[in-house]
């Protein structure tokens, strides 16, 4: 039997997974937290090792037969440890959120500080955020960017420090288009007695081809997630220097809160942290932020308020409320009606709802990887702004989408049809 034919015993499934495969093909993919993996991670992703229970770490494991996925895993290590410079590695965690509630758990109990970046400002929930265990198993007081330029402001965030007495501070963002200065927070950390916890889910890819200072050596744990800037498979890391803590995180990852490691998820790490130490990979994060830079660059032109007015990283904020009169809410679905997608996002201090909110958040990650460069990004910036100027102009609008999609089909993605 072919693969094709055994997908298609399964029409229901196998037609919606063909019909998103067909929705990234048409699309053009601003969405910051997303990128296009390789053939390889796929593959390595959707193998037999799905099948495999494995309890435990490589070498101590609660199962038989464990032997080919202690190689995998070993070998998942010893590439995060190359590529980000670091002596321990945890790649079992199946998400950011779990890999940071774990990450925590080394270093607080319940009801200790906690102090990490607002959503609002651009945090992440799992650094505090009232909803999650982040926020309800300690007691949490966030941070945020400065009222007028919407940056971090290090001596404010000391200033709170010192007041709230946090033991741990988490630094990264999930919507901050500006370099984090890890030692600036170090210091905050250092003088109240905090550990730090740098999460650097989304700028992991850059940070691991030298675009961004690194947080190993400076944060007491550096968290991530594998499939943003790192073009993984859907997944958590934990990182740090410290044995002592990398034995808690070891503890707390399994049997603190996992059960079985998901070993067919840990191959395709391995696939992509051995992408990740290529000269190929370095040119690409390379051109993720020069991509980022124009982009941002060309809204500003053309008169829309990006957040502090420009970016240094994969990503920026606009806020298509003030520029334009549109909430988040509705750029996003106008966006989607034209083949680009992107998401609403909160800008620090919104009046609109997260819900709705006042903004829109642009990341060039996986654009790059099909190849756009400056040029077509510059492009697509004047589309979005084309959509937005006739919102309400079905013909300009079709017409439009059609020379979306025209340009997303000449940068193709190198994935099968299954039918
Ligand atoms: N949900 C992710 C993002 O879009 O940035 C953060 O984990």
């Amino acid at each position: 039997m072919t693969v094709k034919s055994v997908c298609m015993e399964d029409e229901e499934v196998f037609s919606a997974i063909e019909n998103e495969r067909k929705r990234q093909e048409d699309s053009t993919e601003l969405i910051a937290s997303e990128n296009f993996v390789s053939l390889a991670v796929l593959k390595a992703q959707g193998s037999v090792l799905t099948n495999k229970y494995a309890e435990g770490y490589p070498g101590k494991r609660y199962y038989g037969g464990c032997l080919n996925v202690d190689r995998v895993e070993e070998i998942a290590r010893e590439r995060a440890k190359e590529l980000f410079h670091c002596r321990f590695a945890n790649v079992q965690p199946y998400s950011g959120s779990t890999a940071n509630m774990a990450a925590i758990r080394s270093v607080l109990n319940p009801g200790d500080k906690i102090m990490g970046m607002s959503v609002n400002g651009g945090g992440h929930l799992s650094h505090g955020y009232s909803l999650s265990f982040s926020g309800r198993d300690y007691v949490s007081q966030s941070y945020d960017v400065d009222k007028d330029t919407f940056l971090l402001d290090y001596d404010a965030i000391l200033r709170q420090a010192r007041e709230f007495r946090p033991k741990l501070i988490v630094c990264g963002a999930s919507a901050y288009s500006r370099r984090i200065d890890f030692k600036a927070f170090r210091k905050i950390a250092d003088d109240v007695g905090a550990y730090l916890m740098a999460d650097i889910a989304h700028i992991a890819g850059l940070v691991a081809s030298g675009e961004h200072e690194s947080p190993i050596g400076i944060a007491d744990i550096v968290t991530s997630t594998t499939h943003k800037t790192l073009r993984g498979p859907r997944g958590g890391l934990i990182l740090t220097n410290d044995e002592e803590l990398a034995k808690k995180i070891d503890k707390n990852v399994f049997p603190g809160i996992q059960g079985g490691p998901l070993e067919h998820v840990i191959a395709a790490k391995a696939v992509a942290f051995g992408e990740g130490l290529k000269k190929e990979y370095q040119d690409y994060i390379h051109q993720v932020v020069l991509n980022a830079k124009a982009m941002a660059k060309e809204f500003v032109k053309m008169g829309y308020k990006v957040l502090t007015g420009g970016t240094d990283n994969h990503l920026f904020l606009i806020d298509v409320l003030s520029s334009r009169g549109i909430t988040g809410m509705e750029a996003q679905k106008l966006l989607e009606s034209v083949h680009i997608t992107a998401n609403r996002n909160s800008i620090p201090f919104d009046t609109q709802k997260p819900y709705i909110s006042s903004g829109i958040r642009i990341g060039t990650p996986a654009m790059t990887t099909r190849g756009f460069k400056e040029k077509e990004f510059i492009k697509i910036a004047h589309y979005i702004d084309e959509a937005i100027q006739n919102k309400d102009d079905r013909k300009a609008l079709s017409s439009l989408d059609e020379e979306v999609v025209k340009l997303n089909h000449s940068f193709p993605l190198p994935y099968e049809e299954i039918k």
